[in-house]
């Protein structure tokens, strides 16, 4: 198999070959370990993946197929993860918090064959989510449960699920691995397609450049689904190197810090608003987290006085990590002046990740000033995943993306993120589209029309405020709140702020001035009188 792109390792694999390979070389070492302190080695942990693999093989679950994962940061997610890849089946990586609507847009976009849920989740009832999927999406034949549930209904149990060995897939470095959540800026969900080749360079380049190693402990506080915790370098960057992964459903002070004092924790990616809870959370929660070597954080602008704040109160070196699910991934370097590492987003993972920063009309603009970053790389797609349409909107002809980030580049090649032309709001590192929120509430009854913008905040990052017209009466925000989960819009992109109003301030071009609704939303989140559009 060759992977051409993959530089100076001679040991790149296709994902489902990964595992084993890892067993065979830190077989006995300790892969994973959980907040009751359970532990796996690589060979427990191969060892389950190989006998679900083959179960879920006996069951029906075919090679090239797509199975979707919607679960939390347990053993479960990674043996079912690693099970999949061995099969040659095609996770598709879901959130955990993402409710009916989600689930079902990306059922239809994915049309997966089996669903990965967890049993015990607080107070979602994923097996009726299940039931109800199945009644709706004719392909989904497994709903596979991770736990003990007292009516199981059709589902499965992943820890009863075995089989004898499955045949090996026959993949390519240029070969679909896994579907990622895109955060998107339209109504529907997108689905980034990432290759065998491709995502083994995001994580083994990444643990190389963050300076990975086998004595390490990786602390996966952030859904292990996501990027950045899963592969930048993440979990699989820390196995790449024989290193174990500490995983916790919680990421509270109080439950994660202790965890850091008793796994001697050495890594850890946060979000900047976690990272804030956590500057905060030192004042009484007082774990030693000397073990600490390396925070990253990411997903969202730091800023710097945050930055430093961090610095001060964990004690230990700071990493920026500017990263899409899409590919591109820009790290401050461990080895940076802290200056830069305080102030910028770092660079490029690849020498061979292309950037141009250009204005409206595609032209590049002078060294320094802040345009549209356009990226085009060897881990970077090149469409969306069944999306002709989207895909001619969010790439060039000759297969940039449009990131719809507005950054500039410091005297020394390193990115500075300044904003964004996207309509998306960044709640906690969490990326919702605008124009979704704005469909769900349109469909409400009672509501003319809604615009939803991403207001800063001081907790959040931004939250999303909607500003509705109501038709005719009074809107009740509790209500609305309630209406949105009802229909089974996820919990995260229900508004935070909800607002009316009279009439839409406009720009000159005569289109809604978002901007201006940002500082209305502001003026009324802290009383103050609003002046008039
Ligand atoms: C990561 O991936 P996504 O796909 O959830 O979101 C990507 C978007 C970027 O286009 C940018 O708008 C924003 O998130 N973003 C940042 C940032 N990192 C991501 N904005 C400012 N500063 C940063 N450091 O968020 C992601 C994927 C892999 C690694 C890290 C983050």
């Amino acid at each position: 198999m060759s992977f051409p792109h993959v530089q100076n390792r001679s040991a790149s694999l296709p994902l489902g070959h990964c595992l084993t390979q890892w067993a065979r070389d830190h077989g006995a070492r300790v892969a994973l370990v959980d907040e009751s302190g359970e532990r796996l080695s690589y060979s427990a942990l191969q060892e389950r993946a190989e006998r679900l693999a083959g179960g879920l093989y006996a069951a029906g679950l075919r090679s090239g197929e797509y199975a979707m994962m919607q679960m939390p940061n347990t053993f479960g997610f990674f043996v079912a993860f690693f099970a999949l890849l061995r099969l040659g089946a095609i996770p598709v990586m879901a959130m955990p918090n993402q409710r009916e609507q989600d689930v079902d847009a990306l059922m239809a976009l994915a049309r997966p064959a089996a669903y990965f849920i967890p049993d015990d989740a607080g107070n979602h009832d994923y097996l009726a989510l299940a039931e109800r999927m199945r009644g709706r999406h004719e392909g989904l034949r497994l709903v596979v449960v991770d736990g003990a549930p007292e009516d199981r209904r059709d589902a499965l149990i992943l820890g009863n699920l075995q089989g004898p060995a499955c045949p090996w897939p026959g993949h390519g470095a240029r070969d679909t691995a896994l579907l990622l959540l895109s955060g998107g800026t339209t109504g529907t969900p997108k689905l980034i397609p990432r290759t065998h080749g491709d995502y083994f360079y995001n994580f083994s380049a990444s643990a190389e450049l963050c300076g990975f190693s086998a004595d390490m402990v990786f602390l996966a506080v952030l859904p292990a689904a996501h990027n950045f915790t899963l592969a930048s370098p993440g979990v699989l960057g820390t196995f790449q190197c024989g290193g174990t992964v500490v995983t916790t459903t919680s990421a509270s002070c109080d439950e994660a810090m202790p965890l850091i004092e008793r796994e001697r924790v050495t890594h850890v990616a946060l979000v900047p608003p976690l990272a804030k809870l956590w500057v905060e959370g030192r004042e009484w929660e007082d774990s030693d987290l000397s073990s600490l070597k390396l925070v990253q954080v990411g997903g969202a602008r730091l800023e710097a006085g945050l930055a430093r704040q961090l610095l001060d109160t964990l004690g230990c070196p700071l990493q920026q990590v500017f990263g899409m699910a899409e590919g591109l991934l820009c790290y401050t370097r461990l080895d940076d002046p802290l200056e830069t590492i305080i102030h910028t987003q770092g660079r490029p993972l690849s020498p061979e990740d292309e950037i141009r920063l250009v204005d409206e009309e595609d032209r590049e603009v002078p060294e320094g000033q802040t345009g549209q970053l356009l990226t085009r790389g060897p881990y970077t797609i090149r469409g969306y995943f069944r999306a002709p349409v989207q895909n001619t909107s969010s790439f060039t002809e000759d297969g940039f993306y449009r990131s719809g980030d507005l950054v500039r580049r410091d005297g020394n090649g390193n990115l500075v993120v300044e904003g964004r032309i996207k309509e998306q709001i960044n709640r906690c590192g969490e990326k919702i589209s605008a124009a979704e929120v704005e469909e769900a509430l349109s469909a409400l009854h009672g509501v003319h029309a809604a615009v939803a913008v991403g207001v800063p905040d001081a907790l959040l990052g931004e939250r999303i405020c909607a500003f509705i017209k109501p038709e005719g009466q009074e809107i009740d925000p509790v209500a609305i709140k309630a209406a949105l989960r009802e229909r089974g819009l996820s919990g995260y992109k229900v508004p935070d702020q909800i607002e009316t109003i009279a009439e839409w301030p406009l720009t000159a071009a005569r289109k809604i001035d978002k901007r201006r609704l940002v500082t209305i939303a502001t003026q009324r989140a802290s009383g103050e009188p609003a002046s008039t559009p």
